[in-house]
């Protein structure tokens, strides 16, 4: 499965996946561009279907990322799941390689957040409220890809956007595109 953005105003998705369908982040986007808050039920049914995929076997991630500027650069995982709803939609990702930093490390192991739904160890706080964005925020994030869509690279206010940070953009960066992928662990394409 693979599901990219484009700043601004496109939205393109695409499958690739053999294992289902799923327009999972797509909702997600459609929230973060009108700049409300993601409701706990619109991720349920994207969440869902990632936990399907990636507790049936082993997955990867790739994350693909595109400054306004032109420079793009990635973050791959060896192994990436989604637990249940029950457990909150608890991200498990590790293995990272590439050249955009291992900003996701520091989401490892929190819970999904909505708007509606403050799942974050931030006491007193919700940042997904305070984001406008649901994402497995900590206190609260290094990386959100579920930010509000900005239109050009440097913000005014922090952890708005869609960021990858520290390594390469900051927290006060906006990225013009953001995709990612996930594919079984070793799986192989048709010939
Ligand atoms: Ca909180």
């Amino acid at each position: 499965m693979a599901v990219s953005r484009t700043a601004p105003g496109v939205v393109e998705t695409s499958v690739s996946s053999s294992a289902g369908a799923s327009s999972v982040l797509f909702s997600f986007l459609g929230a973060a561009k009108q700049k409300e808050p993601l409701p706990a039920e619109i991720a349920k049914s994207g969440n869902t279907n990632i936990h399907r995929l990636t507790s049936q076997k082993p997955h990867e991630l790739m994350v693909d990322l595109e400054r306004f500027n032109g420079e793009i650069r990635h973050a791959a995982y060896s192994s990436f799941s989604v637990a249940s709803e029950s457990k909150k939609f608890k991200l498990h990702v590790s293995g990272y390689s590439g050249n955009a930093g291992d900003s996701f490390v520091y989401h490892n192991g929190q819970f999904f957040s909505t708007g509606d739904q403050d799942n974050d160890p931030f006491q007193m706080v919700s940042c997904a409220e305070g984001t406008a964005g649901g994402w497995w925020f900590n206190t609260c994030l290094t990386c959100n890809l579920n930010g509000f869509w900005y239109s050009s690279e440097t913000q005014l206010v922090r952890d708005m956007g869609i960021t990858w940070s520290p390594d390469w953009i900051n927290i006060y960066s906006s990225l013009k595109t953001s995709a990612m992928k996930i594919r079984p662990v070793n799986d192989t394409l048709l010939p």
